[in-house]
């Protein structure tokens, strides 16, 4: 029998540079002969996409944060049963720009959604699918904030969440160190450093977790 692949997240507030650490962790897995799939949370899927781009448009009415909720759940059903589950069921590995840790982070710490609700929805939709590595990428909200925006001006304008106040952003990076403090999977990277730097400590992270 296939033994069943490994789960690694990436996790971090705006600009922490999660996409950047992307490709330092795929090339390390990749290295070690690791057959990796790359995806992301909102989307991963054809229909998971179509839900990312309704999440972070900008509406003329302001979002319900259960209904930003039980969009992005429903978003995650079907990149679980799409894309997470049969990659992990045939061996391969998943590395997964953000899972629900960013629902607890941002729906439940920032928007202030009960937290029973959305342990509810994570047993519903992927019971024990967790992340067996977790990488938070911590940097004070300014600094993330600072760096997405310039991102976003070069490439995109600024998206529905980006827009919150920076003080919506110190509560998401609040509740990410309080998940960080309780869950043994998560490594904690001080991401405000250079991006030589933050590579050199993810690359190592993932280096000790393949070994
Ligand atoms: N969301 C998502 C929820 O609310 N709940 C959920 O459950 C989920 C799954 C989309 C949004 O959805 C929300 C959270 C988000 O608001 P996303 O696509 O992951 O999530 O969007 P962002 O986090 O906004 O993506 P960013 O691109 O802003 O952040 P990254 O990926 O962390 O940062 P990255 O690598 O793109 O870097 C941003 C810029 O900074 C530079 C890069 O070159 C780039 O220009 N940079 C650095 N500069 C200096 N020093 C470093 N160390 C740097 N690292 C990167």
């Amino acid at each position: 029998m296939t033994a069943r692949g490994r789960f690694i997240s990436l996790e971090g507030a705006e600009g922490a540079g999660k996409t950047t650490a992307m490709e330092g962790v795929r090339r390390v897995l990749t290295a070690r002969g690791v057959r990796v799939v790359a995806t992301r949370e909102p989307g991963g899927t054809a229909i998971a996409e179509k839900i990312r781009a309704l999440l972070l448009e900008h509406h003329g009415e302001t979002l319900a944060p259960l209904a930003e909720t039980m969009l992005i759940f429903a978003a995650r059903a079907q990149h679980v049963a799409e894309v997470v589950e049969p990659t992990l069921r045939r061996g391969d590995w998943v590395l997964c720009d953000r899972f629900t840790d960013s629902t607890f982070a941002y729906q439940v710490g920032a928007r202030g959604v009960q937290t029973d609700v959305v342990a509810w929805l994570a047993e519903r939709v992927h019971g024990h699918c967790w992340p067996d590595l977790t990488l938070y990428l911590d940097v004070p909200a300014g600094i993330g904030l600072a760096r997405a925006k310039n991102r976003a001006a070069a490439a995109a304008p600024v998206d529905r969440i980006e827009q919150e106040p920076i003080v919506f952003f110190e509560r998401v990076r609040a509740a990410y160190l309080r998940l960080a403090a309780t869950h043994a999977r998560i490594v904690t990277i001080d991401a405000s450093r250079d991006v030589a730097s933050v590579r050199r400590d993810v690359e190592a992270a993932v280096g000790r977790f393949v070994a």
